[in-house]
């Protein structure tokens, strides 16, 4: 019971995450830049990041770059410890695990220019494929209930009202049979 219980887990999770990887380019047209005063803030505000998911930056590489940093760095636009710093003008990131993600160009000026994002990526388990309503889409992470995986599982209750149920269609099903005899 329990591993099947698992494996429905596990292959849901797969389903999640191959139905919904997507490619997102940062700033859409535009790119990633300080030319076009892109909102990198209303633009992430825009999607819904799931595990799986690529976000592409694409830039002019004598220009910018792609730094990730931590959240402190990002607030205050630190660039002397990035994470990992990107330099093709054509770099794409797959965001394999929940949370923020924050970048900057780490070009003097550029981050304080408002060319810095800051992704978040809902958890694995807040959104179902099936049994959902469309609203989770925009739901923050706070729902974190696990059960909301939608497995018609072995919950208590489920499994207490089983036998109820089995005794029910037993008993109909037998009286059917006599009603049949009877007639
Ligand atoms: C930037 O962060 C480093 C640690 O990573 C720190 O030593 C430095 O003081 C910070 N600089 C500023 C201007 O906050
Ligand atoms: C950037 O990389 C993506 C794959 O990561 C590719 O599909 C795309 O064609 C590349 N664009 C340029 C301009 O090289
Ligand atoms: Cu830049």
């Amino acid at each position: 019971m329990a591993a099947k219980i698992v494996v429905s887990l596990a292959c849901m999770v797969v389903l999640l995450g191959l139905s919904e990887a997507a490619v997102y380019k940062v700033g859409d047209s535009a790119g990633w830049t300080t030319i076009a005063n892109v909102d990198y803030k209303l633009w992430a505000s825009t999607k819904t990041f799931h595990i799986g998911d690529t976000v592409l930056f694409e830039y002019n590489p004598q220009f910018h770059n792609v730094m990730r940093v931590t959240h402190a760095m990002y607030r205050s636009c630190n660039t002397s410890n990035p994470i990992s710093t990107s330099t093709t003008g054509n770099d794409s990131v797959t965001l394999t695990n929940h949370g923020h993600h924050f970048f900057f160009c780490g070009v003097p000026g550029h981050c304080m220019a408002g060319q810095k994002l800051d992704l978040n990526v809902i958890h694995p388990v807040s959104s179902t494929p099936l049994s959902d309503p469309p609203i989770s889409s925009s739901s923050s992470p706070s729902t974190t209930t696990i059960p909301a995986a939608g497995v018609p599982g072995p919950s208590p209750s489920h499994a207490a009202s089983l036998p109820s149920v089995v005794a029910a269609v037993v008993s109909l099903l037998v009286s059917l049979v006599f009603a049949k005899f009877a007639s």
